[in-house]
């Protein structure tokens, strides 16, 4: 038998646009803490083998910080424990370039670590006492990121035998789908498309929620992310799992282990237009008990325009951040401004350039309605020059706060 922990999505030095200062660092510290994680467990389960696929590094830069702490983790571990370590590349730590490295490569130089790194298949055998183990890895192709993993797929001979890869399989979930559907898009292959392939294990990394999708011709799983990546991971538990690798080898051979990892709240307040002093509103909505968890506050509905100016989203996310570990606020309320009588709809894809071409093809278009051919004249001529007047003075960056991905 060969024992295997398989785990992906690491992240390692994931950054965060609403994290700044010691609690940015304390957040990045999770991601090296779910790799000490990982290597316990393959201590404690007295693993041969610990699979890695992809997503090891949240970026092909990583931080010197984050390189020389995953470098003597992995040392020390391969140092301590005759476990061998095999690590595929991911779509976050592969070079989308011809003439740059992965990240990863650099591990690949420790005793015991292999790195696959760049769309290319490599065999390894281990023996499991009597019969073999065939490990066939792939890493990320960076510069065919559309591609199948098994577009080119090798011919396993061993007795068992699994496939390591970075990819999107068609019959997998992703609590990203709502969102975009570009993250599907990444390496994207169907389970039926390896129905002839004769692999009895899909070690896969790219989707964060652990699941395991069994099929007559093989096992595919995610173990998932170790750490809550983004708030649309609140949910459900992390970890990695731990398989034992034999002739006739199915799911059941397959189990999951949960690891420890910072807890993340989503809170959702909706406002509307008869509320006045919507700080108050807001605060007496939101719990206080947060401790080591992070908020996300979600703010929805619509709100007047002279309550959203008295609206200081710095002085609510500073008192709230002495209850919790950080707390983001996001504006998805819509503004309605009863002067011009005009709803500013999305706040955080807002630009005055767009917002005037908005307003002013509107203005034309009732002009053009009502066959006022003056009006019609004013309103083309002011919208021609007004936003070649505005993308002039900058007016094409903008106005409010720039979003990150979480
Ligand atoms: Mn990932």
């Amino acid at each position: 038998m060969v024992r295997v922990v398989h785990a992906a999505d690491l992240h390692i030095d994931a950054s965060y646009a609403f994290l700044t200062g010691e609690r940015l660092e304390r957040r990045r510290e999770d991601f090296l803490d779910s790799l000490s994680s990982i290597l316990n467990v393959c201590r404690e389960e007295r693993a041969d083998v610990l699979v890695i696929s992809g997503d090891f590094f949240d970026k092909v830069n990583p931080t010197n910080n984050a390189r020389y702490f995953a470098h003597r983790a992995l040392r020390d571990f391969t140092r301590d424990v005759d476990c061998r370590v095999f690590i595929v590349s991911g779509n976050h730590d592969e070079p989308k370039t011809v003439h740059s490295r992965s990240p990863l490569d650099p591990l690949g130089l420790i005793k015991n670590v292999r790195v696959v790194s760049s769309g290319k298949w490599k065999h390894f055998r281990l023996s499991g006492g009597g019969f073999d183990v065939g490990l066939y890895l792939r890493g990320y192709d960076g510069l065919k990121p559309a591609v199948s993993p098994f577009l080119e797929p090798p011919s396993p001979n061993d007795d068992v035998n699994v496939a390591v890869v970075h990819g999107s399989l068609d019959r997998a979930k992703s609590v990203y789908d709502e969102w975009s559907s570009a993250f599907r898009e990444y390496a994207p292959f169907s389970s039926i498309s390896c129905s002839e392939l004769g692999f009895d294990y899909y070690a896969l990394g790219h989707f964060h929620t652990h699941q395991i999708v069994s099929e007559n011709w093989g096992v595919f799983c995610y173990p998932g992310s170790p750490q809550r990546y983004s708030f649309r991971e609140a949910e459900g538990e992390k970890g990695v799992v731990v398989l034992d690798l034999e002739p006739g080898f199915s799911e059941s051979n397959v189990q999951f282990v949960p690891l420890p990892c910072r807890e993340l709240v989503v809170k959702d307040v909706v406002l509307d237009t008869s509320m006045s002093n919507l700080e108050e509103v807001i605060l007496n909505e939101v719990p206080v008990d947060g401790g080591d968890r992070l908020l996300d506050v979600r703010l929805m509905g619509k709100v007047m325009f002279d309550e959203y100016k008295r609206l200081r989203i710095s002085h609510l996310a500073s008192y709230l951040n002495q209850y919790w570990f950080a707390v983001k606020i996001d504006k998805l309320f819509s503004v309605y401004d009863p002067v011009s009588e005009y709803e500013f709809e999305d706040l955080k894809s807002i630009n005055v350039v767009e917002e005037f071409k908005k307003r002013m093809s509107e203005k034309l278009r009732v002009a053009e309605e009502e066959g006022n051919v003056e009006l019609k004249k004013k309103y083309k001529w002011m919208l021609e020059n007004g936003v070649k007047l505005l993308v002039e003075i900058g007016g094409q960056q903008d106005d409010f706060e720039v979003h990150s991905r979480v």
